[in-house]
């Protein structure tokens, strides 16, 4: 029954929906992190590598090596678009943590994941939470990267859709066009998930003071650090609430089936009052002539959510499995028994929901065993990623 956990490196960010993301992915049975890799994006790549650093020193996890990653754009452009902004001059909700202990790998990130990648091919996935650079050069730097790396799941494009930049560019993209450009047209096994996914999955003003209520040590580290994001998105977007970008994008990977996909050639937009754009050949017209499209590799897009029906019972077990997730990582990491005995019985939706915030914390460990259950048990009857909660109110 047990599958071999899916190996991933996180090429990342970090970034407060990043910090969100490594977190689950650390607490998730079902892959095994076996690197992160660093980028410029929301900080600069020295403090992205820090945080990353930082992150699994909270953990508990210094056991995961961290690879640095490119410092300027695949053009070496050295003008880069940092969004400090959103994410805090420390890139952290600026809480500005101590210093972590320890230091990266001394191979470069794109080093790095060319040797994961041939060490075994067909079996790493890269989760790709940041501009593309650090991927796009272990593409040209080992012409068998592309077919050595199992999937490539992108939180990158905005399509049929305005970006997050600017109308034309979702920031990830527009981080270093040409990378994303390169990578779409690589010919490995690609899914990405753009914003006009992303931002159906929000956590919500409520939902962050249940999360505050909760005395799990993540539940208040991330309290913490949402702050800065909040503050942002009620700025941007004149709401409530916040976009789950990156933790969206890691659960796709995990289960790809938790999105529908078109399939076609992504073209970036590489100039222009439109750098950073994406866009999809679908394949259903014929042209005539060929396009600057015609005879590249597909890749999937995911273009919705697959939810049917989505009550609110079912948004709130999303939300709680979230949390469950990562208040039980913590659990563990701080558990003084092993191996208690797990029940059986599954909560049923409204027992989480109403007792998840005041779990006794010597519950969580076996709880945590439960996690994948749920969540197997949610997505074979509908999707929990898909609140559906529009961010306007509606
Ligand atoms: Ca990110």
């Amino acid at each position: 029954m047990a599958a071999e956990p899916k190996k991933i490196i996180i090429d990342t960010d970090p970034g407060i929906d990043d910090a969100m993301a490594i977190f689950l992915a650390l607490r998730s049975p079902e892959v095994q992190v076996i690197g992160l890799t660093t980028i410029y994006g929301n900080v600069y790549t020295t403090l992205a590598t820090r945080n990353a650093l930082h992150l699994l020193e909270v953990a508990g996890r210094t056991d995961i090596p961290v690879a640095e990653g490119s410092h300027v754009t695949l053009t070496k452009g050295t003008k880069l678009r940092v969004a400090d902004f959103v994410h805090g001059a420390d890139g952290l909700g600026n809480q500005n943590f101590p210093p972590p202990e320890g230091k990266p790998i001394e191979d470069s990130a794109a080093a790095f994941l060319v040797q994961q990648a041939k060490l075994d091919p067909g079996n790493v996935t890269v989760v790709a939470l940041g501009p593309l650079t650090n991927i796009a050069l272990a593409i040209q730097l080992d012409l068998e990267f592309a077919k050595n790396i199992g999937q490539i799941v992108i939180l990158g494009g905005a399509f049929a859709v305005n970006g997050n930049v600017n109308p034309a560019a979702e920031a990830n993209i527009f981080g270093d066009p040409d990378a994303a450009d390169v990578v779409f047209t690589s010919g490995a096994d690609i899914l990405t998930v753009g914003i006009n996914v992303t931002h159906q999955v929000v956590l919500t003003g409520s939902d962050r003071e249940k999360l505050a209520t909760s005395n799990g040590k993540f539940a208040q580290y991330l309290t913490k650090i949402l702050n800065l994001y909040f503050s942002y998105h009620r700025e941007a977007y004149n709401t409530d609430g916040v976009y789950l970008h990156d933790p969206t994008a890691f659960l796709a990977a995990v289960d790809p089936t938790l999105v529908t996909c078109m399939e076609g050639s992504v073209r970036v937009q590489t100039s222009g009052i439109t750098r950073g754009l994406t866009i999809l050949y679908n394949k259903q017209k014929r042209f005539g002539e060929i396009t600057e499209w015609s005879n590249k590799p597909t890749v999937k897009v995911a273009v919705t959510v697959d939810a049917p029906r989505v009550d609110d019972t079912q948004e709130e077990v999303a939300l709680d499995l979230f949390i469950l997730a990562l208040q039980a990582f913590y659990s563990l990491f701080n558990a003084r028994r092993r191996n208690d005995t797990c029940t059986t019985t599954l909560p049923n939706s409204s027992t989480i929901s109403n007792n998840i915030f005041n779990l006794d914390w010597s519950r969580l460990t076996s709880l945590l065993k439960q996690v994948s259950a749920v969540r197997n048990r949610l997505c074979a009857c509908s999707n929990p990623l898909a609140s559906g909660r529009s961010l306007n109110g509606a």
